[in-house]
């Protein structure tokens, strides 16, 4: 009878330990590599009226595989860096390669992915002095914009579910900063949140989660990701800190790297597989390939 209670143990042990190997940690080599004989997820560019700047602005949509009208769908709005518009990421990262080989893979929760032009000012092109102060104003202004235009237009224009369940934001840099600010200050139309490599516009983690309660109770996912060698590093380990300090749950995933594509790309293969999905919070510290208490 011990023995075979032992032996149970073992087993229970064994598989456990298969579980925590199973964990994926980084994307395999051939991710963002366009595959054949898989179906592809369709790109538009789309005009809405903004009555934040007061003209049309634009934003890129991507559809998943095997799109319906007659569905309703979560949203992800992704966001580009300082340098960047609606277009970075679908220049600089392919999210529509890696998305159409995760759902080929059957790894993806069906979602719309909203790219919207994150400068809300009437010139928000990518050209001339990018680190300009009203072109930076600009990417805290696109919360409005955002919120009172942009949701609403996708709302309107595409099935979508509407309730901050349905509804996640992440992006990098400047968008990473834009989207912990927006989601962890609008937790009431945001339960997925995701910042890589967070730009100096991130406020400072007191500001960003005055309420660790109410933060923990509303969110689903809170990503916080980050190339050890970037130089805009202590944004996001402030962050964590705070939130770990406080017993906020959240991923903070350190990986190889400094500020670019190869970590954005990446980040978007991680983020993307856990959202609209029941979340296991017990896992949450075993995803990072860095040790995060080595690395700050
Ligand atoms: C800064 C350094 C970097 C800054 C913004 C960035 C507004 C953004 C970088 C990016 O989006 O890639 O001092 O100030």
């Amino acid at each position: 009878m011990n023995r075979s209670k032992n032996l149970l143990l073992l087993l229970f042990l064994f598989v456990g330990q298969l579980h925590a190997q199973d964990l994926e940690k980084e994307a395999p080599a051939g991710f963002d590599q366009t595959r054949d004989g898989i179906s592809h997820g369709e790109i538009q560019t789309i005009t809405y009226n903004s009555k934040t700047v007061g003209n049309d602005r634009k934003a890129t949509v991507y559809t998943p595989p095997g799109f319906s009208e007659n569905e309703k769908y979560p949203v992800l709005y992704l966001l580009h860096g300082i340098g960047g518009d609606e277009k970075e990421w679908l220049n600089g990262g392919h999210p529509e390669v890696i998305l159409d080989n995760l759902y080929a893979d059957g790894k993806l929760e069906p979602m719309i992915v909203v790219m919207p032009n994150g400068r809300a000012m009437k010139d928000d092109s990518a050209g001339g002095n990018v680190m300009a102060p009203d072109k930076v104003q600009a990417f805290a202004t696109f919360e409005q914009d955002l919120l009172n235009d942009l949701i609403p237009f996708i709302e309107k224009e595409f099935p979508v579910l509407t309730d901050r369940e349905n509804r996640a934001i992440a992006g990098l840099s400047m968008g990473g900063g834009q989207s912990l600010n927006f989601g962890l200050g609008n937790l009431d139309k945001f339960a997925w949140v995701g910042g890589f490599s967070s730009a100096p516009n991130t406020k400072e983690p007191q500001v960003l989660v005055p309420d660790p309660e109410k933060a923990k109770d509303m969110l689903k996912l809170l990503w916080i990701s980050c190339g050890d060698a970037d130089g805009l590093l202590r944004f996001s380990s402030r962050t964590h800190e705070y939130l770990a300090d406080n017993d906020v749950p959240h991923i903070y995933y350190l990986e190889t790297g400094g500020h670019d594509f190869k970590v954005w790309k990446n980040g978007l293969y991680m983020f993307s597989q856990l959202l609209f999905k029941p979340v296991d919070e017990s896992k949450f510290d075993q995803y990072s390939p860095l040790d995060i208490t080595t690395v700050k």
